[in-house]
């Protein structure tokens, strides 16, 4: 493989950047194939410059080096129909394709007709130039991105209690911090290298941190934990009430902060007052003592530090859960302080600068709306075009994607750095809708991805070491990440394919750009005076002094970045204050019940990325996981009649798929669990989704991925099949009796 002109050569030493993978966002040194006989193998090792992770890296991170070579696209595939197999075309080819297509729908349907779909993967500039073409050329919201499925609950939660998204903390609390509630986490896992970093320091002061895990499951992250409630799926939010509750009565209430700095104190009150200890125990299926624990823990802490992830975003109360750990964060003074705050983690590497470049439906870059007539009228001019260009109206959801899909109102579908037909929910129904799209278009990296199966044109995509921009984790700290190596064969980078398809449909003035420098730059420009104001900073800036936090206004200084959000006590709103939220919990949207009793949840292992595109090539990281495992509690175990090591059969009202039974105390009675990982690509191959249901929080319009009512049965003629465990289970011990009650 020939060398870009970037990359070092073996004296220059590492290549510095951001690891691709999870939102803790670590520094990684890149170092290039040894010059006899390394293969094509870049090593990976932690950057102990990088102030997010001072050197550490996971084993996902350690391996990247391994995936990035592998089973790669390398040049534009085309079929007519999806029955046909794809042949290789020129690019020149592909853009008259996309541009024929682009222009017949216009025709036909309107700017509405068309819809992206993008990714937390992307880099900032592949973001922004999406935006640029989809919004403003060619005037259609319909640009969302696989954040719908992770953080727009916590973006839609920051907006409405703080008056905008931006998440408050930083990682340095995770050490200054005497309480860490993890809510719907799976750190251990999922953000390992903070979840080490905790344990660190747990190790050393034992006493002095307290770690409570709020999760149905036992799991790495809660065999760490001081405190687990186990409670059961889809009832976080009355959790958070109780805890409210027992605050009020302790006297846990910073009443000078509630009055300066927030709104909505009494209608609070009068909700949590509700919520007694008695009613959540039952509500949550937990011990009554086990809140009072938390609430005692809360109230005496000098900084209380919450984190959460999807176990409480994927859920149809996500945005209202949300509300629900920040109330708790104002009402006791918890925030704006070393070691204090809601904080949410990141899920994918780059889903914060995402939010920042308005890669949501109904954003804008630099944090503004599509409905506001003034944001419009500020991207209008800044991109050179006409007023009214941007259309008034939010876009369409990725759901509402695959719905206008049924009707038939979309001419073409872009698909880019995502693999919708692993990863969206009730993956039949999104396959049939797909089938009727006269244009599907897919951005992919790597070859014979599930969702390249449904496609027509298949573009190939330069990926993270092959194309220089930038990323921002999770603590708002933003990372140049260089092009250290060749792209294969003609793949190119996302922004330069978008560039080049507004260039050909007559937005040459608004697409030429030199490099990704330019683009970074451009859009810098936009965020000035937001509240993720990046306007400082620059590609240069980034590569001479390393990762910077934002807000980085014009003018600050290397490292003069703020570590934290809303240390004033005054808040983006009209009144300047916080809002506290009081909402009901509502429960699950599909609860369990007679024909469906148990709770679907699917989460992530380790070693594994997603759709596995990338790390199901490194035997490494097979090794612990070789295949997908239902976990099944004993007693739901002995009621559906399945064997350890036996196989099951899952079924919800949407699907079956079958998988390998692993039984475990670990998981709570009524819930069962299966990794998102295995699609059908997968020799392995377990999909998940094709169990999982659409409905999602009415305010985030995030689907409740983490949860959907399934029956268990044993695979008759698999040889692990015990005879006696065929019996029917007994109405007495109806399982649908471990289930919330409506108690409002
Ligand atoms: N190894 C690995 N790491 C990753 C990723 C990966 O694919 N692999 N993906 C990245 C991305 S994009 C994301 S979004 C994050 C996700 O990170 P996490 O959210 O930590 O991961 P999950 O395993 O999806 O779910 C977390 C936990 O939620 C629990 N849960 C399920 N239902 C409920 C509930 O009702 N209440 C509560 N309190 N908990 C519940 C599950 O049991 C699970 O342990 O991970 C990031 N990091
Ligand atoms: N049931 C259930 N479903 C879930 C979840 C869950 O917890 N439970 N989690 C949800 C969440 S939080 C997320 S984030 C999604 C993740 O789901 P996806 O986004 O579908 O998963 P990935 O495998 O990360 O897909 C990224 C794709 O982009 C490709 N790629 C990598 N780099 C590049 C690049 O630079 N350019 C281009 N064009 N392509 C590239 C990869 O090869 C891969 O095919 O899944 C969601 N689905
Ligand atoms: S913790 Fe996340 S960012 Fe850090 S090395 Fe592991 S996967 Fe990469
Ligand atoms: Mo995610």
């Amino acid at each position: 493989m020939s060398q870009p002109a970037t990359s070092p050569s073996p004296s220059d030493g590492p290549a510095r950047a951001q690891c691709p993978y999870c939102g803790v966002g670590c520094g990684l040194e890149m170092k290039p194939p040894a010059a006899a006989g390394g293969g094509a193998t870049w090593t990976a090792r932690g950057d102990r410059h990088h102030p997010s992770s001072l050197g550490q890296v996971c084993v996902k991170g350690a391996t990247v080096g391994e995936t990035l070579h592998r089973n790669r696209l390398t040049t534009p595939l085309y079929r007519q129909r999806t029955d046909q197999s794809f042949a290789p075309i020129s690019w020149d080819r592909a853009f008259e394709l996309l541009e024929a297509q682009v222009r017949r729908t216009l025709a036909e349907k309107g700017p509405s007709g068309l819809a992206m779909y993008g990714s937390g993967q992307f880099l900032t500039e592949d973001y922004y130039v999406a935006n640029k073409l989809i919004k403003g050329a060619l005037g259609s919201n319909n640009f969302d991105a696989n954040s719908r499925l992770c953080m727009s609950s916590a973006v839609s939660g920051y907006v409405r209690s703080f008056g905008s998204d931006g998440p408050p903390c930083c990682y340095d609390d995770l050490d200054q911090a005497d309480t860490v509630l993890l809510i719907g986490t799976n750190t251990a896992e999922c953000h390992p290298v903070l979840f080490q970093r905790l344990l660190k320091r747990k190790r050393k002061q034992k006493q002095a941190l307290q770690i409570v895990v709020v999760d149905p499951r036992a799991t790495a992250t809660s065999d760490a934990a001081d405190l687990h409630l186990a409670i059961r799926p889809g009832t976080d939010l009355a959790l958070l009430h109780g805890l409210g509750h027992l605050l009020l009565e302790r006297g846990g209430v910073d009443r000078t902060y509630v009055q300066a700095s927030t709104e909505g104190f009494e209608a609070l009150q009068e909700l949590w007052a509700g919520w007694t200890p008695e009613r959540v125990s039952r509500f949550c299926g937990i011990e009554e003592q086990q809140l009072r624990q938390l609430a005692a823990r809360w109230a005496e802490s000098r900084a209380v530090l919450s984190l959460w992830s999807m176990g409480v975003n994927q859920s149809v109360e996500g945005t209202a859960t949300v509300a629900g750990i920040i109330n708790l964060h104002l009402v006791s003074g918890q925030i704006g302080r070393p070691g204090a705050g809601p904080f949410s983690l990141t899920g994918q590497p780059n889903a914060m600068g995402g939010r920042e470049a308005g890669g949501l439906a109904r954003l804008l870059p630099g944090y503004r709306y599509v409905t506001d007539a003034g944001h419009r009228a500020e991207l209008e001019q800044h991109w050179g075009l006409a007023p009214g260009a941007i259309a008034p109206e939010s876009g369409l959801t990725v759901w509402e994607q695959i719905e206008a899909m049924e009707r038939d109102a979309l001419g073409l579908w872009w698909v880019a750095a995502t693999n919708p037909l692993v990863s969206l929910p009730w993956l039949d129904r999104v396959r049939a809708a797909v089938a009727r799209c006269p244009m599907v278009v897919l951005n992919e990296a790597y070859a014979g991805t599930e969702t390249a199966a449904i496609a027509h044109l298949v573009l190939p995509a330069a990926q993270w070491s092959e194309k220089a921009g930038v990323m921002t984790n999770s603590e708002r700290r933003v990372t140049y990440c260089p092009a250290f190596r060749a792209p294969p064969g003609e793949a190119r980078p996302d922004w330069a394919i978008f560039a080049e398809l507004g260039r050909r449909l007559g937005f040459q003035d608004q697409f030429s750009y030199g490099s990704s420098a330019d683009v970074f730059a451009e859009f810098v420009a936009i965020t000035r005076d937001r509240v993720c104001d990046l306007s400082g900073l620059s590609h240069g800036l980034l590569q001479e002094h390393g990762p910077q936090q934002w807000p980085f206004s014009t003018g600050t200084c290397p490292g003069g970045g703020a570590p934290r959000l809303h240390t004033s006590g005054r808040f983006p709103t009209a009144s300047g204050r916080a809002r506290l939220i009081s909402e009901q919990p509502m429960g699950l949207g599909e609860p369990p019940d007679g024909d469906y009793p148990l709770v679907l949840t699917v989460g992530r292992y380790l070693e594994q990325w997603h759709t596995m595109t990338r790390t199901a090539h490194v035997e490494r990281l097979l090794r612990p996981h070789p295949e997908p495992l239902l976990e099944v509690n004993p007693a739901d175990a002995r009621r559906h009649g399945l064997v350890d090591g036996g196989r099951a059969e899952v079924r919800s009202r949407r699907g079956a798929v079958t998988a390998k039974v692993r039984i475990t105390d670990r998981i709570r009675q009524g819930t069962v669990f299966l990794p998102m990982h295995w699609g059908a690509a997968q020799e392995q191959a377990c999909e998940a989704n094709r169990l999982m249901h659409e409905l999602g929080c009415p305010i985030s319009q995030q689907p409740e991925l983490k949860a959907a009512a399934v029956t268990l049965k044993p695979i008759v003629g698999s040889s692990t099949v015990a005879a006696s465990s065929m019996a029917q289970p007994s109405a007495a011990s109806d399982p649908s009796a471990d289930r919330p009650q409506p108690s409002h």
